[in-house]
């Protein structure tokens, strides 16, 4: 009773006349893909990291790919490693430190593709967010793509199940015009593991349509389209941005404009699925006062989703399914100031509205809470 009490809150929360649960696209349970690892728990892209998430029962690892200098795949969720690794401790790159355009954006640090794997293995693994444990800096190395690889087949084979992996290409267009292009090294590891196969349990993700376009024809693996957004403004409506291969090459059409009947029915032509940032399926909004700022609803002096209430979702994952394209939107977090109101501080309350729509899996910071959630859900 109390789970139905749960979910049935959020169905109402959600707006009336919103069907109670709609299936997958396949009718299987969602999937749990383990953001980055254990991202809320450990550095983000350890084997840490990752033997956790598989441990806390993620179906699926997500590892972030990005190039060294000398050509190989390591995983970072950017080319810049100021953030992630302990790289301004170390004075003998002190000169390395530049400034560089990512997707016509100018960062300053230090860039993967500057460095060959010798140098990045002298590297450790460092906690990106304030708010989130650094206990663990300065412990875990940075790997390779194929170390991940290893990884998964011996926790396959040690746990009797078989792990997936789910890796995206970072900056495929920058990538190909350093020279240090991602696609064909990325095909020729899944083929050393055996995994460059149909119904191989991976997924491959871009937020770039032509590279996937590209790998179509060079793997018969599932692909992802991923869906960004900007910012969420104080009425609910969201500040889109592009793919950066539509900005080199001229296409006028936004991210949101692809999750349109006719960008999903274009998408279908050379993925299996989207990746959208999850507002895109339930938005939330802001009350604002007379010259339109959000409001401090809570009183606790910082604007963030707790100040915000959930809008009806939308008709994405409809749309998806109805275009044969999976939908595995991002990122849960369980963090308390990255739910909104309505669901009072609860992160398997959010799992429960998404999973209510169909989605067919979840990008988690937190795979047990999401797979404590998945289960719940399955059990009503
Ligand atoms: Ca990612
Ligand atoms: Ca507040």
């Amino acid at each position: 009773m109390k789970k139905w009490s749960v979910l049935a809150a959020i169905i109402a929360a959600m707006g009336a006349g919103q069907a109670l649960a709609a299936p997958t696209l396949t009718g299987k349970p969602p999937l749990v893909l383990g953001h980055r690892g254990a991202a809320g728990y450990l550095p983000d892209h350890t084997l840490a990291g990752y033997s956790k998430a598989i441990e806390m029962g993620a179906d699926y690892i997500e590892p972030d790919l990005v190039s060294t200098k000398d050509g190989v795949l390591i995983v970072r969720h950017e080319p810049n490693i100021k953030d992630t690794s302990d790289i301004a401790s170390h004075p003998e790159f002190a000169e390395r430190k530049r400034k560089f355009k990512i997707d016509g954006v100018e960062e300053e640090g230090w860039f993967a593709f500057d460095f060959t794997l010798a140098e990045i293995k002298t590297l450790k693994a460092i906690q990106p967010r304030a708010d989130r444990s650094a206990a663990y800096n300065g412990q875990f190395e940075i790997v390779t793509f194929d170390e991940v690889l290893a990884l998964r087949a011996a926790k396959s084979k040690e746990t009797g199940r078989e792990i997936g992996v789910y890796p995206e290409t970072k900056h495929p267009t920058l990538h190909q015009q350093l020279g240090l292009p991602l696609e064909e090294k990325l095909i020729a590891a899944l083929k050393k593991y055996n995994l460059n196969r149909k119904n191989a349990p991976v997924f491959i993700q871009s937020f770039e349509t032509s590279n996937l376009k590209a790998l179509r024809k060079l793997t018969p693996v599932k692909l992802v389209f991923l869906i960004d957004g900007n910012d969420v403004r104080a009425d609910g409506s969201i500040d889109s941005g592009k793919p950066y291969d539509f900005v080199v090459s001229g296409d006028p059409r936004s991210f949101a404009d692809m999750l349109s009947p006719a960008g999903l029915k274009e998408i279908k032509q050379f993925a299996d699925g989207i990746g959208p940032w999850k507002p895109y399926l339930i938005s939330w909004k802001f009350k604002t006062d007379v010259d339109g700022k959000k409001i401090d609803v809570n009183g606790d002096q910082e604007i963030d989703q707790r100040d915000a209430t959930l809008l009806p979702p939308s008709s994405v994952v409809h749309d998806a399914h109805k275009a044969g394209l999976l939908v595995h939107p991002f990122t849960f977090r369980n963090e308390a100031k990255l739910l909104a109101a309505d669901f009072k501080g609860s992160p398997e309350a959010e799992y429960l509205a998404y999973f209510a729509l169909g989605v067919d899996g979840v990008f988690s910071d937190f795979s047990d809470t999401a797979v404590a959630a998945r289960k719940r859900y399955l059990a009503k």
